[in-house]
């Protein structure tokens, strides 16, 4: 089955929105294998973004990480990856549609609430960079033949 890595950012966390993303992919289907709340070191955050670094916004990215906590989760299901890029909505908040979650809650790009891997590849990277593998849990949901 798929893994994605979601992170709540430190924007979503601070106005409140942990639990109203967590339960959008819930209700969705998917199912929670992993979550932690906790800081970014800058290390990690250079890590994490480490495709932008080259960026004229890395240094306010990393400074944003950083910032306060996130809420790092990760999260399995058929497609789960695709789906939940579709579920985030677009980069920018004034191009992503009502109803996703950048398109509900965010304003600017740089306080876009949520992350999410953007590909199988990406997933895997960064699932290794947050977790652990005891940190995940495999479980069987009674539910699950009719999602
Ligand atoms: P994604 O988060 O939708 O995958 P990426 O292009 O990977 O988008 O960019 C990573 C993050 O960098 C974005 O979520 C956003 O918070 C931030 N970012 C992207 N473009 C800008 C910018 O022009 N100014 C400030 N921050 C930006």
């Amino acid at each position: 089955m798929e893994k994605t890595f979601l992170m709540v950012k430190p924007d979503g966390v601070q106005r409140a929105l942990i639990g109203e993303i967590v339960s959008r992919f819930e209700k969705k289907g998917f199912q929670l294998v992993g979550a932690k709340l906790m800081n970014i070191s800058e290390d990690l955050a250079k890590e994490h973004y480490g495709e932008h670094k080259e960026r004229p916004f890395f240094g306010e990215l990393v400074n944003f990480i950083t910032s306060g906590p996130v809420f790092a989760m990760v999260w399995e299901g058929k497609d789960v990856i695709l789906t939940a890029r579709n579920m985030m909505g677009k980069t920018n908040p004034a191009e992503a549609a009502p109803g996703s979650i950048r398109g509900d809650y965010a304003v600017q790009v740089s306080n876009n609430i949520i992350h999410g891997s953007d590909s199988a590849e990406s997933a895997e990277r960064e699932i290794g960079l947050f977790f652990k593998e005891e940190e995940l849990v495999s479980y069987e949901k009674a539910v699950s033949v009719w999602i």
